[in-house]
Formats: structure tokens, C-alpha cells, sequence
């Protein structure tokens, strides 16, 4: 069978059944960071050639990287100790592309420098990280067992191993997997050409306000094929697990608007932020889940909603005009909530985009008191 596929590759197609083109999703060298690099030829007959992409994070167009090349001998390991910088002279943090016309084997080990005091020696503490196919980047793909709060915190990475741009939905979910926000903060929706997103806490990545994130997951689905990764830290001793993404074709369940939930079309546009339908005084009530379906017309606008306290429901953001985001909140309190424009460099016009809504207000006192 091996020989059989051997004599296709070597008589029939330029990238045989042996090609690879291998992705390890997070490398980099900052800080007291470093990714150390193995790559393995298996062949017992033949050294191989392999060509390897330096992919910045930044979800940038990283289509015109030049690789550099590297050789493995027959059946020898390489070594590439803090490969960013040994093998591509190169600082920061981004992903790395491995091609070859022949079989190899790749994986990494990503850590941080601890450096030895008069007390006690030096080590380092850190996180495998797998070498993956190109062909097994998925369209739909679960990152399970993650944990955000005062103990752990979780950030998420992904690669597009494609020359063409992704368009990527990013779900969250919380410890009672209820949906707690759709799509991403800014441009992560869209990723370019072998753009690479760095690891990105998924409390700012989906701006999750008050969930409950002890127990978490993150779902996506993409219009072509992507890698997602996930880091868990454990925030008393630094001990991070690396997660790699788990391909599933599953429905999406959307959840459903009205059990005990409400979905409010929220517009921001120059100058005014409309809620539609109007929020009146008894239509919400504490414990109801309220989503806020906001689209920005014309202009950068942000958003932010404020409790009758003055407490952060939904945390202040900034969007680009097009941007359509679910931001999902409970209703924790009685009384007045506001919420604003809080594109406040842009001009005086953003600062007159601001409203409110009563929630349960019985009476409101003459004089001081709460007001619920
Ligand atoms: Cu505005």
C-alpha cells in the first residue's frame, strides 16, 4: 500500500499523498516567553527539505511571508530552541507554517523563563503545543473545559490556514451553557489571508460582563476551514493547559427570545441610539435574560449600559460601522438604567446618543431613597 501510494506521488501530482503543510498555532518570543520547535523526518531513505512561515498575530493579511528553509536528515530529529528567534531571527508572538513535499513530524513546546534568584534555581513552566494538519482545520469546531474567574482565566487563538479570508462566528457560553455573547469585539469576525489571532482573554474577546464563566465554552463555525486554540491559566500558579480545538457539525441552537428572555433591537447612528420595541416600565423584570441586538448604521459608535447604581452592565465598546452584535445581560435590579454613545473622541455629536429605560418602578420618590 505504501509503495503504491509512493509510485502515485512520484508519477503523478507535484503535492503527493506525503505533502504536509502543518500548523502550530501559537509560538512566540516575548517577554519571558519562548516556543521551543522538534521537527522529525520519518523516512529512512530520503533527508527532507522543509519550508517554514513566520505568521505575526494581529489578524493580518500574512500571505506575502517568505519562508525560510530548513533540512531534516533520515530519521533525525531538528532542534530549534526558541524558534522565533533561531530560526527566523524574529521577536514577538504569531504562528508557525510548515511545509514540505514529504512526510515530516512537528510539535512545540511553548513556556515561560522562570530565572533563578539567590533562593532557588531557574526552570521554566509551560504548554505542548501540536503540530496540525492543514486538512484537519475545521468550519465548526467546540473548545471545551475552559474556566474564567478569580482562580483561572482562559485565552483563545485561531489561525486561518487558507489564502483567502474566513468569515467566523464566535459563540460563548457559560456554566449553565447559555449562550452569553455572539461575534467578537472589533475585526476578529473576519480574519485575512493566513491571519493569525493571538491569544485573546475571552472575557475582553466577547466583552462577557457578569457571566458566569467558572465553567465555560466557546463554540465557532467559519466559512472556510480554521485552527482555534485555547489557553487555561491557572491565575495562583501560572500552570497553563493548552486545549486544541475539537471538530463537531452540531445544530446551532438558538436560544430561544421569549421563555423568560427578550431581544431588543438596539441602533446606533449618528446622532441617536434607538431600542425597538420601546423597553416600558413592567415589561422586563429582575432575573429576566435581556439581548440586545445591536447594528451600527453609519459611523464608529460604541456602546455602554449602566445599572440604576451606576454599575457596568454591558461594558463599554467601541464598533465599526456594519458591525452587528448580541450582547446579552440579566436583569439584577429595579430602577433606571442608562446607556450612551461612548465614541466620545469623535465629536460633540456622540455625547447627545444616550437614553434610558425604567425597569419595576413602582413609585418614584420626591426625595432620596433608592428608587426601587
Ligand atoms: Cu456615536
Amino acid at each position: 500500500m505504501r509503495l503504491r501510494l509512493l509510485f502515485v506521488c512520484a508519477f503523478a501530482f507535484a503535492t503527493c499523498a506525503f505533502a504536509k503543510d502543518v500548523y502550530l498555532s501559537i509560538g512566540g518570543s516575548v517577554g519571558a516567553f519562548r516556543p521551543d520547535m522538534r521537527v522529525f523526518n520519518p523516512s529512512s531513505s530520503k533527508d527532507i527539505v522543509v519550508q517554514a512561515y513566520y505568521l505575526p498575530v494581529g489578524n493580518g493579511d500574512n500571505s506575502a511571508v517568505q519562508p525560510v528553509s530548513f533540512t531534516v536528515g533520515k530519521r533525525q530529529m531538528v532542534n530549534y530552541d526558541d524558534v522565533v528567534s533561531s530560526l527566523f531571527h524574529a521577536g514577538n508572538i504569531g504562528a508557525i507554517r510548515l511545509k514540505s513535499d514529504d512526510d515530516f513530524i512537528a510539535t512545540q513546546r511553548i513556556y515561560a523563563v522562570t530565572p533563578s534568584t539567590a533562593c532557588s534555581t531557574g526552570g521554566t513552566l509551560g504548554q505542548f503545543v501540536p503540530g496540525l494538519e492543514a486538512s484537519t482545520a475545521a468550519k465548526q469546531a467546540v473548545l471545551i473545559q475552559l474556566k474564567s474567574g478569580t482562580s483561572f482565566r482562559t485565552n483563545i487563538g485561531a489561525v486561518n490556514p487558507n489564502g483567502t479570508p474566513a468569515n467566523v462566528t464566535w459563540r460563548l457560553y457559560d456554566k449553565n451553557n447559555s449562550l452569553v455573547a455572539t461575534g467578537a469585539t472589533g475585526t476578529l469576525g473576519v480574519m485575512p489571508p493566513f491571519a493569525v489571532i493571538g491569544p485573546t482573554n475571552i472575557t475582553s474577546l466577547f466583552n462577557a460582563g457578569l457571566a458566569d464563566l467558572t465553567d465555560a465554552w466557546v463554540n465557532f463555525t467559519s466559512d472556510q476551514p480554521i485552527f482555534a486554540y485555547a489557553s487555561v491559566v491557572d491565575s495562583a500558579t501560572t500552570d497553563p493547559t493548552f486545549i486544541p480545538m475539537s471538530p463537531e457539525n452540531g445544530t446551532i441552537v438558538t436560544p430561544p427570545s421569549n421563555s423568560n428572555g427578550k431581544t431588543y433591537n438596539v441602533s446606533l447612528a449618528s446622532f441617536v441610539i434607538t431600542v425597538s420595541p420601546e423597553i416600558k416600565l413592567l415589561d422586563l423584570n429582575v432575573g429576566d435574560t435581556v439581548t440586545f441586538h445591536i447594528t451600527v448604521r453609519d459611523s464608529t459608535h460604541g456602546f455602554e449600559l449602566l445599572d440604576p447604581n451606576g454599575g457596568v452592565v454591558i461594558a463599554p465598546e467601541i464598533f465599526k460601522p456594519g458591525d452587528v452584535v448580541d450582547r446579552t445581560w440579566t436583569v439584577q435590579k429595579k430602577g433606571t438604567y442608562t446607556y450612551f454613545c461612548v465614541n466620545s473622541s469623535c465629536g460633540a455629536g456622540h455625547s447627545s446618543m444616550t437614553g434610558e429605560f425604567s425597569i419595576q418602578i413602582t413609585t418614584v420618590p420626591p426625595d432620596s431613597g433608592p428608587r426601587y
